[in-house]
């Protein structure tokens, strides 16, 4: 089986704080993802209000080539919203590990646990939903309890099994032993759900498809819960330079980051790969000149290929230059005689350094202190 991409901007995406969706903002967002070959399409968790189930109906009956998705806590009530809403797939998630055994429903044991998911399993199934289910929390997980709990939900019928690393907590290594763990002994496609709290989603990802994932859960941008999921946008270029998928149009990856920043009001920072401002911005007068000759030399492929420009600098500021005073002017931390202010060492043993020079809406500047000890460089 092919890889698939499941993307789950518009639920786990909500999740980020500050976010929620109109229904046009995800059917817009999910226009943009069948443009861009996403296969599954996560759209929400309608079981969560009258108003979440009016809001996933819509979208699902606007999807045109994506499969479409609902999340579910194992409850009937839930799994009963998946199916009036109209989802091609409902996702049950529940977790077995000790740390939330009773924080949630109140089970008191892994067999009151299996007994709940698989009877949500069944009751789906018998109303025609393909299931994914979800081990939640999959990375703090014992594998007897992994097992146990897989094995029961595709006993119960469940389609795919998803592994979570619920706390972004697993490293490559950990991720690839479970998972191909779980492909070899569980006997069922296995997706994976992988949250950004060590800045390492993308590289497990890769590590799970290594190991056989069948299935990696995305966000545009990698918004979600906390510091987010794996980045739709990173990975899909990883998938296209280093494994030699053809398939998304990369050119259009601008557009999906933006229609996220208007939707969300999320900026990815300058750093960022791919979108960030500097991703493509050269500023060594050395690499100014190499990349002018040849452009190869510092880039791994033209920027056009994912819709950006290449930017030269070529020039650095001088330590006087009217950009960094201005910035220790304006809404900086010392008011008083500040517009005198430079970079520049403020008596013994301590300096302002600038840190970041980004103009508001407000056109406030930001200037950062540091102090160092008199014998630090
Ligand atoms: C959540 C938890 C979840 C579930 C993933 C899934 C996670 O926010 O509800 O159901 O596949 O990270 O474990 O997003
Ligand atoms: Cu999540």
């Amino acid at each position: 089986m092919r890889l698939k991409i499941l993307d789950s901007t518009l639920r786990e995406g909500e999740q980020q704080s500050g976010v929620r969706f109109h229904s046009q903002d995800k059917i817009h967002l999910l226009r943009l993802l069948e443009e861009f070959q996403v296969d599954i399409v996560e759209v929400g968790h309608p079981g969560i209000s009258a108003e979440d189930e009016q809001v996933c109906k819509e979208v699902a009956s606007a999807s045109r080539r994506a499969e479409t998705l609902m999340h579910a806590r194992a409850i009937s009530e839930e799994v009963q919203a998946v199916h009036r809403a109209g989802a091609d797939w409902i996702g049950i998630w529940a977790s077995i590990n000790p740390i939330s055994l009773t924080a949630k429903f109140g089970d008191k044991s892994p067999a009151q646990i299996k007994d709940r998911v698989a009877y949500a399993i069944e009751e789906a199934k018998k109303l025609g939903l393909q299931v994914r289910f979800t081990i939640e929390d999959a990375s703090r997980t014992s594998w007897e309890d992994l097992f146990y709990l897989g094995k029961a939900a595709v006993g119960a019928g469940a389609d795919r099994i998803s592994l979570a690393d619920t706390i972004g907590i697993w490293t490559p290594n950990e991720c690839g032993e479970t998972v191909k763990r779980a492909v070899e002994e569980i006997h069922s496609d296995i997706e994976v759900h992988l949250h950004n709290d060590l800045g390492l989603a993308t590289a497990n990802a890769l590590a799970a498809i290594d190991a056989g994932a069948s299935v990696i859960d995305t966000s545009i941008l990698g918004i979600g819960e906390r510091t987010g999921i794996v980045d739709l946008l990173q990975l899909a270029v990883i998938l296209k330079e280093k494994i030699g998928f053809q398939h998304f149009p990369l050119e259009r990856i601008p557009e999906l980051s933006h229609a996220v920043q208007w939707t969300t009001g999320f900026r990815p920072d300058h750093l960022r790969p791919i979108v960030g401002k500097n991703a493509f911005t050269h500023t060594s007068r050395y690499h100014v000149q190499a990349v002018q000759k040849e452009a190869h030399t510092y880039e791994m492929f033209p920027p056009e290929q994912v819709g950006r420009k290449r930017k030269v600098i070529g020039e650095r500021p001088q330590l006087d230059s009217p950009v960094l005073s201005t910035a220790l002017r304006v809404g900086s931390p010392f008011e008083k005689g500040a517009s005198e202010l430079k970079y520049h060492r403020n008596g013994p043993g301590t300096r302002w350094v600038l840190m970041d020079h980004r103009v508001d809406s407000r056109s406030t500047l930001y200037a950062i202190q540091r102090t160092f000890e008199d014998n630090e460089p």
